[in-house]
């Protein structure tokens, strides 16, 4: 198939996700397109059925907001025409999908098809689309696609509830890991420059965005950091990272924390973390808490959305109500003093990472989505013609 994907270009769980997903298509044999702004930030080898197609966002003096949406959907158009595209795959619905389904319209216009297939992520749905100044284009464009994937149950139902979307047919696609990438066996551990003194590492890997509750993030190290030595390994950066410095600074431990910024790839460090934490107000999935379990971390985390689908509270990690970081912190405490409790939970975190969400049981429930897209995509264009 000749596949086009739209997605954010930049550090973040949609991204990503869109961006392996390319590449193991790439590898299946199919030719695969990305059109975003930038590079995406996972693309980062030479595959010769791999091309980026930069959108040029054009400015102009009277624009003070440059319209990205329709420089996406005239370069959608125009990939769709001169690669032949079999379909256009949008990751996050706003504004990809939208722009997506103007250039089919483009194209049906010019007497041919595009079907599109939208994977919603998470807060294109639960946060930003149901703000007031998105909610009626995200339920437009979400019912015009031809065929919708979420990345977990709490997101399909939270689609269904947010958008009364009677019109959608919403496929539960998980995200998955590349188990041969993510495996603590692999990698030698640095643990010496992260934990000089032989501490506990307790890692977190975000965006650092407000719904990540970068603030608990700290306040659970330190409760943890009364009982035992322990460092807190901080990748990823965002508009809360200042937040992180100062709630580090308030409770005495800035010294036992590391921000590490913004890093491509976290395999290797996540190989020789002893637990994650993801205390997130909300999670679709937590593609992150996969791939700490592929590593065989443990996680401890919130429960009440769509992690509870990816971290089985008591055995590969453990999940508490938003907020609550006494528990949170109990529960890394007994992980990292227990080492066969440890042991047990790293093992059956990778087990089930391999076992539920490798990339050779996901990426061809992908490809069989896609065959029903193109499908559907012709019988509605029958029926529209
Ligand atoms: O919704 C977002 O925050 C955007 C997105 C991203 O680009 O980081 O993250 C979401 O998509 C990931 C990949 O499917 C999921 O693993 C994350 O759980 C989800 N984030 C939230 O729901 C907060």
């Amino acid at each position: 198939m000749r596949i086009g994907i739209t997605c954010y270009p930049t550090y973040g769980g949609s991204g990503a996700v869109a961006t392996e997903l390319g590449i193991q298509l790439a590898d299946r044999g199919h030719e695969v397109h990305f059109i975003s702004y930038a590079q995406p930030f996972r693309l980062t080898t030479f595959h010769d059925r791999l091309f980026y197609h930069e959108v040029d966002v054009h400015t102009y003096p009277l624009f003070e907001y440059p319209p990205y949406s329709l420089s996406l959907a005239v370069e959608i158009h125009a990939v769709a025409k001169e690669r032949d595209l079999d379909l256009l795959h949008a990751h996050y619905a706003i504004p990809h999908a939208t722009a997506a389904w103007t250039a089919k319209e483009m194209l049906r216009h010019e007497g041919s098809d595009l079907p599109i297939a939208t994977t919603l992520h998470g807060t294109d749905i639960t946060l930003v689309g149901q703000d007031p100044a998105f909610w009626s284009i995200t339920k437009f464009s979400v019912e015009r696609s031809d065929g919708l994937t979420a990345v977990s149950d709490f997101l399909r139902d939270e689609t269904f509830r947010a958008f009364d979307c009677p019109r959608c047919d919403i496929a539960v696609i998980p995200n998955f890991v590349d188990p041969a990438i993510y495996d603590r066996t692999q990698y030698e551990c640095h643990a010496s420059t992260l934990a000089p003194h032989g501490e506990k590492i307790v890692m977190h890997i975000s965006n650092f965005r407000k719904v990540k509750r970068i603030e608990d993030v700290v306040r659970v190290f330190a409760r943890i950091r009364d009982r035992l030595p322990a460092r807190l390994v901080l990748i990823g950066d965002g508009p809360e990272r200042s937040t992180a410095q100062e709630v580090a600074d308030g409770l005495g431990v800035a010294d036992h924390v590391l921000f590490l910024g913004k890093l491509e790839s976290v395999a290797e460090l996540l190989a020789c973390a002893d637990l994650l934490l993801l205390p997130s107000e909300q999670e679709s999935f937590g593609l992150v808490a996969l791939e700490a379990m592929s590593s065989g971390t443990p996680v401890v985390g919130t429960s009440g959305s769509g992690l509870s689908e990816v971290v089985e509270h008591g055995r590969t990690g453990f999940l508490h109500p938003v907020g609550e970081v006494e528990p949170m912190a109990e529960s890394g405490v007994l992980l990292l003093e227990d080492e066969n409790l440890w042991s047990a939970c790293s093992a059956a975190a990778r087990e089930r990472a391999v076992s539920e969400f490798s990339v050779d049981r996901v990426v061809p429930m992908y490809e069989a989505f896609y065959e029903q897209v193109i499908e559907r995509s012709r019988a509605n264009s029958r029926v529209g013609a």
